[in-house]
């Protein structure tokens, strides 16, 4: 099983120990000598399925995650989903004892089941409980190219303890199949071209994209597209997909740019509809479209290729004129090409005005923004706005990586300069808490090697789940900034029950029922040093800040990770 998953270029193994996969990891250490893989440990499963999340999209391959097949994998289950929301591989096994004859004590029985992948398969994208060492060597195969071919998701394999634990009777005819990556489908040349035509015949063509980016080259092709088009561009931000401070970059007027749209061309959008509706809750669930009757959409990408029923994470059905299949990076070279082939002189005089006129709105939205981050300056608590603002002072000139931010914290997509493909690192995707602090030690790791340095914005309520991430980057020498942004609140729900209280108007006396973190407060400095991190605060007067960050960026330069809990406002 060792020298299989050696084929796999899989760097770590991400794991908390577990007796019904013990064999592996005996393998993993002493036969593999801890090395591709080698093991990451961790305190909880959910953080071990949550790192990997949060390395694969920084370093574009999955990363392989084992757990214990009954406990483990409930305890992971949440952290398998946000992955699967999020289209990205995590390479998954589990332990398991099938047959009933080996299983001793009750503990070996409440950790065995019939099919343990049962309890995720609505969420990942393929499962296999191999039967011989022959039948592993092929799953494992086939578990990493479906895996990581476009839609991408994680896959589990069930590895029964007898096949980890016993010789081997019959090693001269076990075969390593070679691993074969699919290449990713391209759209059809003919609606390729037909969207070009429409894109370049459009007064105001918008490009709106999600999860674009799937290699380090998505955003030069994004940023191709839309230059060789001088139209809008809206970055939902679920990877790093086009320069944040690009002249097209209009993602601050997406209701505007959207209602004045004649053609939409969405690529690999998580949620379309979301993107292109008005949405409200506060008084009554309320939608309705941004754009005109008839502008046209036009969707590229992989989503239309596989989804499943159960859990509704493809979100709402959406009327569009076009929907052409393939992988959007893959597909945007044939696209730009067609795009360039249609423009004439005039025509080109013409967009190039109309980029010149975006520009211009980049610009003053951006000098907007820059003033409105100074309103509260010096309050206390500190804004969120001189949060990130402070945070970019002390990073800006180096490699930096933002990894993860605190739910709602937008402030660095407004205010930063994000032109790198790894300047940003996309969310959850199923929006299940827990997720921040851990994928972000996981990309962290990702960046080690690239000597980047790598930060996150990080919730109280969000660190919560698992504070115990801060001892796996202590322990494993993950350089990584955590920020706080502690608002001793689960503040989302707050406003929540605040619109809830105004809506049945009894008034928000008792809606910190619940939802505040007080009393007593979280000493996350403490907490933090009691897991071996570096760690500073809680900070109250932002005078205090900028020299907090300071020091605690020498420390993570220095390959390691540090917190600095900060007492922050709202959002
Ligand atoms: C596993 C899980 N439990 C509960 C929620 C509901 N929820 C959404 S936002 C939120 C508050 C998170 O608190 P924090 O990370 O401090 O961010 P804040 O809202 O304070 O900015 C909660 C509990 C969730 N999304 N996922
Ligand atoms: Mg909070």
């Amino acid at each position: 099983m060792v020298d299989v998953l050696k084929t796999l270029d899989l760097e770590y193994l991400a794991m908390n120990p577990a007796s019904n996969f013990r064999g592996v990891h005996e393998a993993v250490i002493n036969y593999g000598m801890n090395a591709r893989p080698e093991i990451l440990t961790c305190a909880h499963e959910e953080i071990a399925f949550s790192m990997a999340q949060g390395y694969a999209k920084i370093e574009g391959k999955p990363m392989a995650v084992i757990c214990h097949g009954t406990v483990g994998l409930q305890h992971g289950a949440m952290a398998l989903y946000n992955a699967w929301c999020d289209r990205v591989p995590i390479y998954a096994m589990i332990g398991n004892i099938v047959d009933a004859d080996k299983r001793l004590q009750i503990f070996e029985w409440t950790h065995s089941a019939i099919d343990p992948a049962a309890l995720v398969r609505d969420f990942v994208k393929w499962d296999d409980q191999p039967a011989s060492l022959q039948h592993f060597a092929e799953s494992a195969m086939r578990a990493y190219k479906i895996a990581v071919t476009p839609p991408m998701g994680p896959v589990l394999l069930s590895l029964d303890a007898e096949l980890q634990e016993n010789p081997i009777p019959d090693r001269d005819r076990l075969r390593i199949p070679a691993l074969t990556r699919v290449i990713p489908s391209v759209g059809d040349s003919a609606a390729l071209a037909e969207a070009a035509r429409y894109l370049v015949a459009a007064d105001n063509p918008v490009l709106i994209c999600d999860r674009m980016a799937r290699t380090a080259d998505g955003m030069t092709r994004m940023v191709e597209l839309a230059e060789a088009l001088q139209c809008a561009v809206v970055d939902m931000g679920g990877r790093m997909n086009f320069p944040s401070r690009h002249p097209l970059n209009q993602t601050g007027s997406r209701v505007a740019v959207i209602a004045q749209a004649d053609v939409i061309l969405a690529i690999e959008m998580n949620d379309l509809f979301a993107a292109t509706h008005f949405l409200s809750d506060r008084i009554e669930r309320a939608t309705r479209p941004l754009y005109k009757p008839d502008t046209r959409i036009i969707t590229l990408g992989s989503r239309d290729l596989f989804i499943k029923s159960n859990y509704q994470d493809f979100g709402r059905f959406n009327a569009v004129d076009m929907a052409i299949a393939g992988d959007a990076e893959a597909s945007l070279p044939a696209l730009t090409e067609q795009v360039r082939r249609l423009i004439n002189a005039r025509r080109k005089t013409a967009l190039d005005a109309r980029g010149k006129q975006l520009a211009d709105a980049h610009h003053s939205l951006t000098e907007q923004i820059r003033s409105s981050a100074t309103i509260g300056w010096d309050a206390r608590p500190i804004t969120t706005a001189r949060l990130c603002a402070e945070l970019y002072a002390q990073i800006q000139h180096e490699d930096w990586s933002l990894v993860g931010t605190g739910i709602n914290v937008t402030w660095p997509m407004r205010l930063w300069n994000f032109d790198k493909p790894y300047s940003w690192n996309g969310s959850s995707g199923g929006s299940g808490l827990g997720y921040n602090a851990p994928a972000s030690a996981g990309a962290a790791l990702a960046n080690k090697r690239h000597g980047r340095l790598s930060v996150a914005i990080q919730g109280d309520g969000d660190l919560l789940y698992v504070p115990s991430t801060l001892w796996t980057a202590a322990h494993h020498r993950i350089p990584i900034l955590y920020v706080m942004h502690n608002n001793r609140a689960y503040n989302q729900e707050y406003m929540y029950l605040q619109a809830m209280t105004n809506r049945h108007n009894r008034g928000v006396t008792n809606a910190h029922l619940g939802t505040t973190i007080t009393d007593p407060n979280v000493d996350f400095a403490t907490v933090a040093k009691g897991f071996g991190v570096y760690a500073e605060g809680p900070i109250s007067d932002p005078a205090d800040l900028g020299p907090a960050l300071q020091r605690a960026v020498a420390v993570v330069k220095r390959g390691e990770p540090a917190l600095v809990d900060v007492l922050t406002d709202q959002r």
